[in-house]
């Protein structure tokens, strides 16, 4: 019994740095492969391991009934899917390039209008980490595909089914890459600060990194706080208390430009402003989800 297990021909769509080492890992797996990439020749290895390499969107989804796009953007899928809904019409359209949740839902109408089974993906991973046991990778879409699917997708990375709304896989991810990139920027901006006073960044990294990892064990107690709505709540850090012009002012002191702290300033000052200086830190997400108004 089991799953019942579809995903034995696959067509890849785009062979850049993340599409290659999807086809590799199916082609690891035994799977029969084909591929196709705009540009030709992207990746000879792939044809010395056996995946059929075709030189026309056609004929690549044609030759499977899984056909995985992993393209550089919204624009180039609509650019090369467009001329062959019709061949894609009772297949599986499972599309992995980066978008944002209205242009994963902008496909899945198209989808639904051609008789495509769509299914969205948004990889949480790097090309070495996809097939190593490390990474995830998030859907949403068809459901059906999803449970056909899962055990081919668990070949890449762990795989998460986010609903059947094609946009929400993509919505989280690019939420997981918003506190990633903050973090990393908040990274820079201190090293560019004791950069100023002779530390390398090296020396700093192996200090901050500690630091974030402990300072990550809050998250759990601010969403508490978020789920439960009462900032008043004791033993919060205070906005008063969080008011961060000795941070920018030091940072303007070093000649460094304290823009990304500055703007964690301003969703602190609007929350005091507004009168709610004695309440938690964690008021700035209502501040967010109100749209900055
Ligand atoms: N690489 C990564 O670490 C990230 C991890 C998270 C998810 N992303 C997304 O995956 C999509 C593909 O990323 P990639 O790393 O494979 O990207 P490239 O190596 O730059 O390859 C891009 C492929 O797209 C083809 N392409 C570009 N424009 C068009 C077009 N108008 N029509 C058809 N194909 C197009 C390009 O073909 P070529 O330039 O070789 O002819 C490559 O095959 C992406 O959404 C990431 O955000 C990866």
């Amino acid at each position: 019994a089991g799953k019942p297990h579809q995903l034995t021909e696959v067509s890849v769509l785009g062979l850049g740095a993340m599409g290659s080492v999807l086809a590799s890992t199916l082609l690891d797996a035994g799977r029969s492969v084909t591929v196709w990439n705009r540009t030709p020749g992207r990746a000879p290895e792939l044809a010395a391991r056996g995946a059929r390499v075709v030189d026309s969107v056609r004929a690549a989804v044609t030759a499977s009934p899984v056909v995985v796009a992993c393209l550089l953007d919204h624009s180039s899928v609509q650019a090369t899917l467009g001329p062959v809904a019709d061949a894609l019409r009772g297949r599986t359209l499972v599309n992995v390039t980066t978008t944002t949740p209205n242009e994963s839902r902008a496909l899945a109408s198209w989808a639904a209008d051609h008789g495509i089974d769509h299914l969205d993906g948004a990889i949480m991973a790097v090309p070495a980490m996809i097939g190593s046991g490390t990474g995830q990778i998030f859907y949403s879409g068809s459901r059906a595909a999803y449970d056909r699917l899962q055990p081919t997708f668990d070949l890449w990375a762990a795989s998460e089914f986010h609903g059947a709304d094609a946009g929400r896989a993509a919505l989280v991810d690019l939420a997981m890459l918003s506190g990633m990139y903050q973090m990393f920027t908040g990274f820079f901006h201190g090293a560019a600060m004791v950069a100023a006073m002779g530390m390398s960044a090296p020396e700093f990294a192996a200090r901050q990194a500690p630091f974030l990892a402990a300072m990550t064990q809050e998250l759990a107690a601010y969403a508490k706080v978020i789920e439960g709505g009462d900032y008043t709540v004791p033993g919060q850090q205070s906005l008063h208390f969080s008011d961060l012009s000795h941070l920018v002012q030091a940072s303007a002191e070093e000649g460094v430009d304290p823009a990304p702290i500055a703007a964690v300033q301003t969703l602190i000052s609007r929350e005091i402003a507004a009168g709610r200086g004695e309440e938690g830190l964690a008021r700035v997400y209502e501040g967010l989800r109100a749209g900055g108004a």
